[in-house]
C-alpha cells in the first residue's frame, strides 16, 4: 500500500492503520452533518426567496420575535456541537497515547530534515534527509521522497515521541492517522499503527523556516521479521556513520526525555 496524496483526489487518504480509521469514521460523522445543514439552508433560503419575493408578498409582514422559534435556533446548534463533541474527544485522547507500545521511536524535527532515534532497539539514530528533484530515480516521488526512512514493524502499535531541535516542526503522516507538533525543549507523545505493508508519506506541516515545504516523511511498514533484520544492520551502519545524535537519544519514557533536554539545555 502506497499512502501519499493522488491527483485530484478528494477526501481523505486511504487508510493505513487503525488511527487513520478512526479519523476515518469521524470524518463520515461530520460530513453528513454538514451535507445536511448545507442543504436545509439551501432548500430554506431557496424558499423564502421565492415564496416572499415582491410578485408574490408585496406586502411585507413586521413580525419581529418568536420565542419558541428563537430558543429552537440556539439549543439546536448546541446539541449538534455535544453530538461532534464526544466521539471527538474520545479520539483525541485515544490518539493520544499508545497502549501496549512495543517499539518506541523518538522524532526530532530539525531545519529542515529528520532525525530518527530507536531507543529499545539498541539505541541507534540517524538523519532522513530530503532527495532532490534532480536526483530522483524512476518511481520516486518529487518533493515526498527521502534519503533514509523510518521503518517500523507492521502490526505493531508503536510510540513516538517528538521533539524539536531548533523551530518548532510536525511529525504529520496522513494515512497513518498522525500528527505531533515537534517542540524544542518539549517532548510529546502519539502513537501509530500500520495494519499493512507499505510506504506512508508525509511531510512537516508547521511553518518552520525557508525550507518548510521540502521536509518529507516517509515511513515504511515491513513485516516483523524484516523489521528486526533491518534493525540490527541499521545498529551497525549508524554506528559507524556516528548517527547517534544525544538529543533524546536514550529516551525510554517522556519523563526521561524531558530530564535529558533539560541537561542539555543547560
Ligand atoms: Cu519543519
Amino acid at each position: 500500500m502506497v499512502g501519499a496524496p493522488q491527483a485530484w483526489a478528494l477526501g481523505l487518504q486511504p487508510a493505513g492503520g487503525a488511527v487513520k480509521e478512526a479519523i476515518h469514521d469521524f470524518n463520515q460523522l461530520v460530513l453528513w452533518i454538514i451535507v445536511i445543514i448545507t442543504a436545509f439552508v439551501g432548500v430554506l433560503l431557496a424558499w423564502v426567496v421565492w415564496r416572499y419575493r415582491v410578485a408574490a408578498n408585496p406586502v411585507p409582514s413586521r413580525t419581529s420575535h418568536h420565542t419558541l422559534l428563537e430558543v429552537a435556533w440556539t439549543v439546536l446548534p448546541v446539541l449538534i456541537l455535544v453530538v461532534i463533541a464526544i466521539p471527538s474527544f474520545r479520539l483525541i485522547y485515544w490518539e493520544d497515547r499508545a497502549v501496549d507500545a512495543e517499539l518506541t521511536v523518538n522524532v526530532t524535527g530539525r531545519q529542515w530534515y529528520w532525525h530518527y532515534a530507536y531507543p529499545d532497539q539498541g539505541n541507534f539514530a540517524y538523519d532522513s534527509y530530503p532527495i532532490q528533484e534532480a536526483d530522483l530515480k524512476p518511481g520516486q516521488l518529487r518533493n515526498l521522497t527521502v534519503d533514509e526512512p523510518l521503518v517500523i514493524p507492521v502490526d505493531t502499535n508503536i510510540r513516538v515521541i517528538t521533539t524539536g531541535q531548533d523551530v518548532i516542526h510536525s511529525f504529520f503522516v496522513p494515512s497513518l492517522g498522525v500528527q505531533k507538533y515537534t517542540i524544542p525543549g518539549r517532548t510529546l507523545e502519539t502513537w501509530m499503527r500500520a495494519d499493512r505493508v507499505g510506504t506512508f508519506y508525509g511531510q512537516c506541516n508547521q511553518i518552520c523556516g525557508t525550507n518548510h515545504w521540502f521536509m518529507p516523511i516517509v515511513v515504511r511498514a515491513v513485516p516483523k521479521a524484516e523489521f528486526e533484520a533491518w534493525a540490527a544492520a541499521a545498529k551497525q551502519r549508524f554506528a559507524q556513520e556516528g548517527g547517534s545524535s544525544p538529543v533524546l537519544a536514550t529516551a525510554a519514557a517522556p519523563a526521561e526525555a524531558g530530564a535529558q533536554l533539560a541537561e542539555l539545555r543547560r
